[in-house]
């Protein structure tokens, strides 16, 4: 019998446990590593977590509320908690060189909550009480109140457009963010597809916003976080920056200076399971002057905090300290661009030419004649897995989209360096230019459908599956 490492011995017995109770979830859990293994993952917001930030999670932590912040809580028996989530932000602080962190958003939707609402208490609540001598909303008059209320939703926000790049939490309509605000959005350059800070700068000027939120999910350059404050300064707007995507390049110091948003904004927020490669779930960082009411998150929009991910929190940013995560994160950028040139070669349109940071964006319609979907649902037949995106003006909508999104995090994880992306490349290309528009049911154009050569997705796959063979994902954890 071969010696059984410690990680497959925990994972066994863990399925075990789980497999008395509801052996459904057991085989779930069992054959979603089974499909990690065997997919080429490049969905931009996704990475592997280590080992012991996931075993981190599935423990009696679970069990403990502990609304409030470390040695203030609102329940007894909380020091293990206080630990934990001590640990996590003296570990974000020093990674990050934050003044203040705050670990308890369970996602990056949260943690932008937190974020407006410790802006909006700062800039508007706490004026409103001073104006009306008061300590707290508490002992605001009824008539104060509804007043406070009324300035509470006029606030301007100045966000980047979903379609140029920006999250939907950014101000997008259907999101809180874009219902709680007064807010426009700045696009890219419609020539370049690049942020034009002059013409930001005179958007800001004309609009006043209170905060101007930089950051984005689908923009693959860089962002000039330096220009950004100087503009937020020059219009008396606070500079919040959401760096939920690039997190990991910012700890592992690809992304510094003018582009680190950290000394640049007051208040940064961000996601830690993508390029940070932690546990699902959000964190802020901000400077002393927003502490206070970035600590009052829970139980303004959060729920209890989840303590065993603000453990698994502590130990995926001490992963993100140590020397080998900064190479982690060059790669991650190095195989980018490697992608980019090889899809290019090739002969794909990529909005801006190519990238600065870990993500590609394909103009699939231009490429390949193609919706995003149709291509999405290609690139999936052949063992690819990537999300569809809108892109600039984009013709077809953010439901089909004319745009695919990669992103190099997880396959950089696993070890896949520039010339695994040049095949990947090819792969890609393989499917994009053999894939066709499918006809809908009244025999017009489909944008969904799409019809692909069996021989071609499955010749496709296996090459796939063969790439991945030599980069076994969690190469410690045999369930077999
Ligand atoms: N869902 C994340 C992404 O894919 O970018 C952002 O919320």
């Amino acid at each position: 019998m071969t010696d059984l490492t410690p990680e497959s011995t925990a994972y066994r017995a863990a399925l075990d446990v789980i497999r008395g109770v509801e052996p459904r979830v057991a085989d779930a859990i069992g054959q979603e590593l089974t499909d990690q293994r065997e997919m080429l993952k490049l969905i931009a917001s996704e990475n592997y977590a280590s080992p012991a930030t996931l075993l981190t999670m599935g423990n009696w932590f679970s069990d403990k509320y502990a609304e409030g912040t470390v040695g203030r809580r609102f329940y007894a028996g909380c020091r293990n908690v206080d630990t934990v989530e001590s640990l996590a932000a003296e570990h974000a602080r020093e990674l990050f060189g934050a003044q203040h962190a705050y670990v308890q958003p369970h996602s990056g939707i949260d943690a932008n909550l937190v974020a407006f609402w410790a802006v909006l208490a700062d800039r508007v609540e706490a004026p409103f009480l001073a104006k009306t001598g008061v300590r707290q909303i508490n002992d605001l008059t009824d008539a104060d109140w509804a007043e406070l209320r009324q300035a509470f939703g006029n606030q301007r926000m100045l966000g980047m457009s979903l379609d140029a790049g920006g999250h939907l939490t950014h101000g997008f309509r259907p999101n809180i963010s874009g219902k709680m605000f007064d807010q426009r959005s700045y696009g890219t350059d419609p020539a370049t597809g690049l942020i034009d800070y002059e013409a930001l700068r005179a958007q800001a000027r004309e609009f006043k916003p209170l905060i101007i939120v930089a950051g984005y999910s689908a923009y693959p350059r860089l962002v000039n976080f330096r220009i950004m404050r100087e503009i937020a300064d020059e219009v008396g707007a606070t500079l919040m920056v959401d760096m939920a995507h690039f997190a990991g390049l910012v700890a592992g110091k690809v992304l510094t200076g003018d582009f680190d948003p950290v000394p640049h904004a007051q208040i940064v927020t961000t996601t830690t399971h993508k390029s940070l490669r932690g546990p699902r779930g959000g964190m802020v960082l901000c400077d002393d002057s927003l502490k206070d009411q970035v600590d009052r998150g829970c139980p303004m929009v959060l729920g209890g905090p989840l303590p065993h991910v603000m453990a698994a929190k502590a130990v995926a940013l001490a992963e993100a300290r140590r020397p080998e995560f900064r190479t982690y994160a060059q790669a991650v950028v190095d195989n980018a661009r490697a992608l980019a040139e090889g899809l290019t070669r090739r002969g794909a349109t990529l909005v801006t030419g190519g990238t600065d940071n870990h993500l590609n964006l394909i103009d699939v319609a231009t490429s390949y004649g193609l919706t995003g979907r149709q291509a999405e649902s290609a690139l999936l037949d052949s063992g690819i897995v990537t999300n569809r995106n809108a892109i600039p003006a984009d013709p077809n909508g953010a439901w089909y989209t004319s745009g695919i999104r990669i992103g190099t995090p997880a396959l950089t994880t696993r070890g896949l360096g520039t010339a695994e992306m040049d095949e990947i490349a090819a792969l890609m290309d393989r499917v994009l230019a053999a894939a066709e528009p499918g006809t809908t049911s009244k025999g017009t154009q489909s944008k969904a459908q799409h019809v692909l050569d069996a021989k071609i997705s499955d010749e496709v796959a296996h090459r796939a599956a063969d790439l991945l063979a030599g980069f076994p994902l969690y190469p410690t954890v045999d369930l077999t």
